[in-house]
């Protein structure tokens, strides 16, 4: 029987997170093992928002190295820069004609990024290009996030959508989220998802952060009123994302961590915290540093070619399908 095909993206934006990890790229290095798997860094959505042109190629090339220590595995998955591909670009331009502008103006990622960078059409069209990605190779699965929740549902809306008007063609993509840790929060403000683009770098970890920096950041973390230890999201936002985090490093259930720290104080827990994160990059930080920047070049290099076939194929039919072949 065939595989079913698993897509993902990740953006070469500023550095790789803990919310990165745990929500989406667990995920990915998990699926691995049972799916056919295609991981892009998504160099096009990247420029949707302000980019200084000459770090851009770097800081590609560094995602690129970190997803790899991460475990993403170029033997198993194919794994390239989406502007190798134009196929992307392509199919977004005819996803595009079928999808309302009043669906996109109501997505809540636009609406945040247009308030702090000002709308372009890039990124009002960033839901489309995705969509293309995701339907390009017929996906079946997606691991995301919780953030990407409404974008995975346009993707789902337009696969019905042009299966409705040209023909049965797309699958319809399900998300794969994670009960835990699909939504880490910020370290400085429990209300808000931990994120790349927060100016205070106070808010995150990064997966290639060194210990010293680990134990700075989550001693510093804000934690909420009383001393317990407990998991509660209502009333105790700041705590709880520290449980989870510890639970999802060391794959121990919330109520044993509860049990362990819940009347110890604050103090000692989040220094258990730390330990536990560190620990559970650690063999990320050593993977990295045994990485080749010219290896990985060639890997993602060899993976676009590999992909560029695989989307010719298919976008062939998506031709035929809307009129564009006889
Ligand atoms: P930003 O953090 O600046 O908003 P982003 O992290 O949303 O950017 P990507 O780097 O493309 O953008 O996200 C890669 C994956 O990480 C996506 O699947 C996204 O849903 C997931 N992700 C991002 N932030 C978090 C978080 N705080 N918790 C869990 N998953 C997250
Ligand atoms: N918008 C996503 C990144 C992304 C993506 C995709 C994720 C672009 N194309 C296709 C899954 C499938 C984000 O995380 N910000």
């Amino acid at each position: 029987m065939k595989r079913k095909t698993v897509f993902s993206g990740l953006q070469p934006t500023g550095n790789i997170h803990v919310g990165n990890y745990l929500g989406a790229l667990r995920n990915w290095v998990r699926l691995q093992d049972e799916y056919d798997c295609i991981y892009c860094i998504v160099d096009l959505h990247a420029m949707t928002v302000e980019y200084d042109t000459s770090d851009f190629a770097k800081e590609r090339g560094e995602a690129a190295r970190v997803l790899i220590a991460c475990g993403v595995d170029p033997k198993r998955s194919l794994y390239y820069y989406q502007s190798e591909v134009p196929h992307h670009v392509e199919l977004a331009w005819i996803l595009g004609t079928i999808t309302g502008t009043g669906q996109l103006s109501r997505m809540t990622q636009f609406k945040e990024k247009s308030g702090t960078t000002g709308a372009n059409l890039g990124l009002f069209a960033y839901p489309v290009l995705m969509a293309a990605d995701i339907l390009l190779y017929r996906a079946d699965a997606v691991p995301v996030g919780d953030d990407q929740r409404q974008h995975l549902e346009l993707a789902r809306d337009l696969a019905e959508r042009f299966n409705f008007r040209f023909g049965e063609e797309f699958p319809i993509p399900e998300p794969i989220i994670p009960e835990h840790g699909a939504r880490i929060m910020s370290l400085q403000d429990p209300k808000v998802k931990m994120s790349k683009s927060d100016p205070d770098p106070g808010s995150r970890i990064l997966v290639l952060d060194d210990p010293d920096t680990i134990r700075a950041r989550i001693k510093a973390a804000v934690t909420d009123s009383g001393s317990d230890v407990r998991f509660d999201w209502e009333q105790k936002p700041g705590i709880s994302n520290l449980i989870e985090m510890m639970s999802l490093f060391t794959g121990r259930p919330l109520e044993s961590i509860e049990g362990e720290y819940g009347t110890g104080g604050y103090g000692k827990f989040k220094e258990a915290v730390a330990e536990s994160v560190i620990e559970g990059l650690a063999p990320i930080r050593a993977a990295f540093a045994a990485l080749d920047d010219g290896d990985v070049e060639q890997i993602v290099r060899a993976g676009a070619l590999e992909a560029h076939e695989k989307a010719e194929v298919f976008q062939q039919r998506v031709r035929e399908r809307v009129g564009l072949r006889g």
